[in-house]
């Protein structure tokens, strides 16, 4: 046995690269070449690959370490034999699979004195075939991404593929700046250096500064110290001399552009999303900088898979059948049994009410597209409970009986104001707070579940709210609920109190961001620092989009709201 020292082997020129990624941890046995760790720069996530089989003794970095070439990154216990060959510093640079992903590697020897002329040629105007540039020692890579379209203006550098081998994924750029004529591969087409990627039209002349490069390393001889980054030799130069020949006008790549990872996740999180079919824009990357690890992907799935969470191509297909259809097979699962039913006992037959199908397709939809996640709390409500009970008594004449829920509404709107977030919607990519408090309340009614929606309540009070709710109640049941008295609503609560229950978890009303589901409230005994008190509980259920809300602020909101519940002075401040 022996200790090996594994360092961070030639990276081209990025200088200085951050550990995003551990992805062996001491005790591990590692085969020779598996990735140890990703680094990123602010152009490429590598992964580090070891140059030896062996455990893991110690790590040497931890997340969020600067390290560079010949950092040291983990003490290797290797069998004897292995040791033998790479004597103390058996680094990874030893190693020829090291670093492939960025590593000059293949740069040295193919990128020999090349046929200029292709590259000059690019300055020419018209039709333009852009190829996959010199991409150092990568074979048989997959185009994992196609960002342009037939008929999309493209400016110089700008990317147009993903790529991705299994150690590093880079976008490739585009050498002169043009309209899409014609695209010559497709997601999934696995291309090498030199192979034709598309055709642009129109094409401004980007050549010069890209060929001149190009010109200097096949003027220079000795081109193994300069990274794939910096030894941008025209795709030409490099692999098929005869196609490029032929080719009449790609200009040598952008040097910098060409080592791009994507940002968010590592190759191998990228390959097991792939594998997963989840689609990584729609992943929220809990790693360092908001990367998307493999226990994000895992999460995701689980999300889908429990049908809490549904990705946004699956949730359009859904939404394109009709809601009672229940197919599972944009999610590729199995289809959804049929059975017949009346083979093990008499059965009847009856059509879904309009509403419910309407409601159930929006459910499917908030449920499936929006990532939400529900926060469970208590409101002690005894005082308010007892002054309710009072006001009513008080007031029994008045023909109006004032509602838990026009109480809850209330301290909601207190809640929203503090707590803007959960009074927004999503748009694109910006949220849109709202500045008036329109509050939809859950009715349950014979044909189905009804939203009508109590305005600015905000400049309401307690007993012309229970008013309106009642009346609004009345006709939703009675079906005489107007479009314009179920719309406009800014956060939705649903009761079951007057029914039952402990906690449960509503489903989002989309395009809002957050609903409240209110259970039963039940006599509790709680603790006072010196005896348990009888308190009234009321169990209150937050449901939110993890898109626009974090936890903490899910939990402050219901916090501040069980305040305001237990002492509804509150509100005045
Ligand atoms: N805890 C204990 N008791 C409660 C309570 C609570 N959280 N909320 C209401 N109650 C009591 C009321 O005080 C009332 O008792 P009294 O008759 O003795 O006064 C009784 O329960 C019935 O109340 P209610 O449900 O008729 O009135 P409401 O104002 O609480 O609710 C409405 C009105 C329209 C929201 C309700 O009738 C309703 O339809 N709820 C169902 C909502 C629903 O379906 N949500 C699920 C959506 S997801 O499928």
């Amino acid at each position: 046995m022996a200790i090996l020292d594994i360092k961070v082997p030639d990276i081209g020129d990025f200088d200085e690269v951050t550990v995003i990624e551990l992805l062996v941890k001491p005790g591990d046995t590692v085969r020779a070449d598996q990735s140890l760790l990703t680094v990123e720069s602010d152009k490429a996530s590598m992964e580090i690959p070891s140059s030896h089989a062996g455990v893991v003794k110690e790590l040497k970095v931890a997340l969020g370490d600067k390290v560079k070439q010949g950092s040291l990154v983990l003490l290797l216990e290797v069998a004897g034999e292995a040791s033998a060959p790479n004597p103390a510093p058996a680094t990874v640079e030893q190693a020829p699979a090291a670093a492939a992903s960025v590593a000059p590697a293949a740069a040295a020897a193919p990128v020999a004195p090349t046929p200029a002329a292709p590259v000059a040629a690019a300055a020419a105007a018209g039709p333009v075939e852009v190829r996959v540039p010199d991409i150092g020692d990568f074979k048989d890579v997959t185009v994992i991404e196609v960002m342009v379209k037939v008929g999309d203006s493209v400016k110089l550098e700008q990317s147009l593929v993903t790529v991705e081998s299994d150690k590093a994924s880079m976008e490739i750029p585009s050498g002169a700046a043009g309209v899409v004529q014609e695209l010559k591969v497709k997601l999934g087409d696995t291309v090498n250096i030199g192979d034709l990627l598309l055709i642009l039209q129109g094409t401004t002349a980007a050549a010069p500064a890209a060929a001149a490069p190009a010109a200097a390393v096949a003027a220079t001889p000795n081109v193994p110290a300069a990274p794939v980054a910096q030894a941008p030799a025209a795709p030409v130069a490099v692999a098929a001399p005869a196609a490029v020949a032929a080719a009449p006008a790609l200009p040598a790549h952008n040097p910098t552009a060409l080592a791009l990872g994507l940002p968010h996740a590592s190759p191998s999180v990228r390959k097991f999303a792939r594998e997963l079919g989840v689609p990584l824009a729609e992943v929220k990357g809990t790693g360092l900088k908001g990367r998307i690890t493999d226990a994000d992907i895992e999460s995701f799935t689980r999300s889908v898979m429990s049908g809490a969470v549904q990705t946004a191509a699956i949730a359009a297909q859904q939404a394109a059948k009709p809601a009672a259809a229940g197919g599972g097979e944009g999610l590729g699962l199995i289809p959804w049994p049929k059975v017949d039913f009346a083979k093990f006992g008499p059965i009847e037959r009856k059509e879904m009410s309009r509403i419910k199908k309407i409601s159930g397709a929006n459910l499917l939809r908030n449920a499936i597209m929006i990532p939400a996640v529900t926060n469970h709390d208590d409101a002690d409500i005894t005082d308010l409970e007892a002054f309710r009970v009072l006001t009513n008594k008080e007031n029994e004449k008045s023909g109006v009986k004032v509602t838990m829920l026009a109480f809850l509404i209330k301290a909601c709107v207190a809640a929203l104001k503090k707590f803007p977030d959960f009074n927004s919607s999503l748009d694109g990519d910006a949220v849109v707070y709202k500045q008036y408090y329109h509050i939809g309340f859950a009715a349950d009614t014979p044909n189905g579940l009804m939203v009508p929606v109590i305005k600015d309540a905000d400049k309401k009070g307690i007993f012309q709210i229970s008013q309106e709710m009642s009346e609004l109640a009345k006709k939703a049941r009675d079906g005489k609920l107007s479009p314009a008295e179920m719309s406009g609503a800014t956060f939705t609560i649903s009761s079951l109190g007057g029914i039952g229950g402990r906690y449960f978890t509503p489903i989002i009303n989309a395009p809002e961001v957050a609903i409240l589901g209110v259970c039963r409230s039940t006599m509790e005994p709680v603790w006072d620092g010196k005896a348990f008190q009888p308190r009234l509980m009321l169990p209150l259920s937050l449901t939110w989009d993890h898109r626009v809300i974090d936890g903490a602020a899910a939990a402050r909101f219901n916090v501040y709201l069980a305040q305001i519940l237990g002492d509804f002075r509150r509100v005045l401040l």
